[in-house]
């Protein structure tokens, strides 16, 4: 075909919610994965994929799916995330037109939406880059340490200590796994599910150090079938960012409405849209009428 003839196509709304409605479900149906569901890994990787993000240099952030590629692929923080990007593989096979940039941000949409949380306003427009453009390791936080790097990995993306605090309530979600980050199990009772349990559970349980082999991690004392990592208890002992948990805490609808805005701001880190603010997309749930 001549220039003329060819047709480029340009995703709608409706394109996109299709490509929603195939990840929700697939969900559904691979619901074998851990602890019935792929919704708290797919969360993870859109995090990680926008997490690298540094607002000095501009570079990193979810624009460009380099976690595609070693090293990033590689980088002990992002170890068995592959489950997460073969996952969505077969959606990117089905709609080729998305890029993965956008699909893995949209599996993350997706996922908090379907597991029952706030719906989260989507904007597309990241495209692919090449390996060139990976990150160097050690943009993601690491769990052994304390509220000073907390503060050092998030202020260096452009987030403040209210933001911190509303962005880990995300850990109500998934679980540890020793053979990906080396510690162990659950935060929450109910890990498939959006729920403000984690700031409850953070406040309201009395956590002792766990005793065994591995690294250093908190288990409740009441079942010893809950973890919490040494950064998120960060979150209690650093008497700024308290008030936040307590906050979220007492009211799940404050978390959900700021955890929205956080995860929003998180997956757009970087990304030079063309689309406007106000063309940014809401998806319909598999679960609302
Ligand atoms: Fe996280 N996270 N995360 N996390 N995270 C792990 C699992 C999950 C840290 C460390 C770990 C966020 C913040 C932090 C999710 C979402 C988010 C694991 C376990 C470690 C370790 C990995 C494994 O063994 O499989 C640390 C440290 C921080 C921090 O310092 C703040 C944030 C901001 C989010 C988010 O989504 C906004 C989710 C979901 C999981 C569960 C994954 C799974 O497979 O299950």
């Amino acid at each position: 075909p001549n220039a003329a003839e060819v047709k480029v196509f340009t995703p709608k709304f409706e394109d996109y919610q299709k490509v929603y409605d195939e990840i929700a479900s697939r969900l559904e149906e691979k619901d074998d994965y851990d602890d019935g569901s792929y919704g708290p890994v797919l969360v993870r990787l859109a995090w990680h994929a926008s997490g690298t993000y540094d607002k000095e240099t501009g570079t990193g952030g979810s624009n460009g799916a380099t976690m595609r590629f070693a090293p990033e692929s590689d980088h002990g923080a992002n170890a068995g995330l592959k489950a997460a990007r073969e996952f969505l593989e077969p959606v990117k096979a089905k709609f080729p037109w998305i890029s993965t940039s956008d699909l893995w941000i949209l599996g993350g949409v997706v996922a908090i939406q379907e597991m029952q949380g706030p719906v989260i306003p989507f904007r597309p427009g990241r495209t692919d880059k090449d390996m060139s453009a990976c990150t160097p390791d050690g943009r993601l936080p690491d769990a052994s340490k304390g509220n000073r790097h907390l503060r050092d990995i998030f202020y260096r993306m452009g987030f403040n200590d209210q933001e911190i605090v509303a962005l880990s309530g995300a850990h109500a979600l998934g679980r540890c796994h020793t053979d990906r980050s080396g510690f162990e199990g659950p935060w929450t009772f109910s890990p498939t599910v959006v729920t403000n349990e984690y700031y409850k559970l953070l406040l309201n349980e009395k956590w002792n150090w766990k005793k065994w082999n591995g690294p250093k991690q908190y288990e409740d004392k009441t079942s010893k079938s809950l973890m919490m990592l040494p950064t998120d208890m960060a979150l209690v002992t650093d008497k700024t960012l308290k008030p936040h948990v307590e906050r979220y805490a007492k009211d799940e609808e404050a978390w959900f409405k700021d955890f929205s805005a956080v995860l929003l701001k998180l997956f757009e880190l970087g990304v030079p849209f063309t689309e406007s603010e106000q063309n940014r997309m809401v998806f319909k749930s598999s679960h609302s009428s």
